[in-house]
């Protein structure tokens, strides 16, 4: 379970000494109760916005996606679509960006999308978190309806959970949709639990392993 990288023992201690991974009893919009929580939008210094950076640009680069436009759903996802469009050029691969809003806007260029055209593009959704996959089936919606078509989806985290369709994982449920192999992130739950065995930090450690009996996948 420790096989953690360096990079993501990295990222998971700088995020416990932050605050943005907390351990307690956190109500989740699945309505599950979950004993941690990760909070990325905290994860926003220079030095932590380039780790993520750098880490899902490895990952899409190592996926394999051809595409032409990556979209963060707004609000989370829009700091991790514009730092990784860059980190992306600097690696020379050159895509362009586009975020939607939450509240569709009536005047100047109106609309609820903005950034690069998706119509007819080939897409790679970046977001933070992945727990029931709500979150992202409303992206991909986005995307669809916007009409590009979407070949990957990167996350900061995978809580590695059971979708909200199936007692299958909310990633095979994705997969089904949008093909194998479409859907990664650079930390998931069994990361996490890794780090805690490592710190010896059991107390967690045993909360996240009854956490995951009930809606946690079969590893
Ligand atoms: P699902 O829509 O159930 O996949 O939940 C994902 C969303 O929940 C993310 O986009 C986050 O906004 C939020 N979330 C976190 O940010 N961190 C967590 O550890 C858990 C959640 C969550 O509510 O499930």
């Amino acid at each position: 379970m420790s096989g953690i990288t360096p990079s993501q023992k990295t990222l998971i201690t700088y995020s416990a000494e932050i605050g943005a991974l907390k351990f307690g009893t956190f109500t989740l919009k699945s309505g599950r109760q979950s004993p941690y929580f990760f909070n990325n939008s905290l994860l926003s210094s220079g030095p932590a916005l380039s780790a993520l950076a750098t880490a899902l640009t490895d990952t899409i680069i190592h996926a394999g996606w051809e595409f032409d436009v990556l979209f963060g759903p707004a609000y989370k996802g829009i700091s991790l679509a514009a730092v990784t469009v860059v980190e992306l050029y600097r690696r020379g691969v050159d895509v362009g960006m586009a975020h939607d809003r939450k509240e569709a806007k009536d005047h100047g260029e109106g609309g609820i999308l903005v950034g690069t055209s998706m119509q007819g593009k080939r897409v790679v959704l970046v977001d933070d978190v992945m727990t029931s996959g709500k979150a992202i089936r409303g992206a991909l919606d986005r995307v669809r309806e916007a009409g590009g078509t979407v070949v990957g989806v990167v996350q900061v985290l995978d809580r590695q959970e059971i979708g909200q369709e199936s007692q299958n994982s909310t990633v095979q449920e994705l997969e089904t949709v949008l093909g194998a192999g479409t859907v990664k992130a650079i930390l998931s739950m069994n990361d996490l639990m890794g780090w805690l065995e490592q710190e010896g930090k059991t107390e967690h450690l045993d909360a996240m392993k009854e956490y995951r009996k009930q809606y946690g996948i079969k590893l």
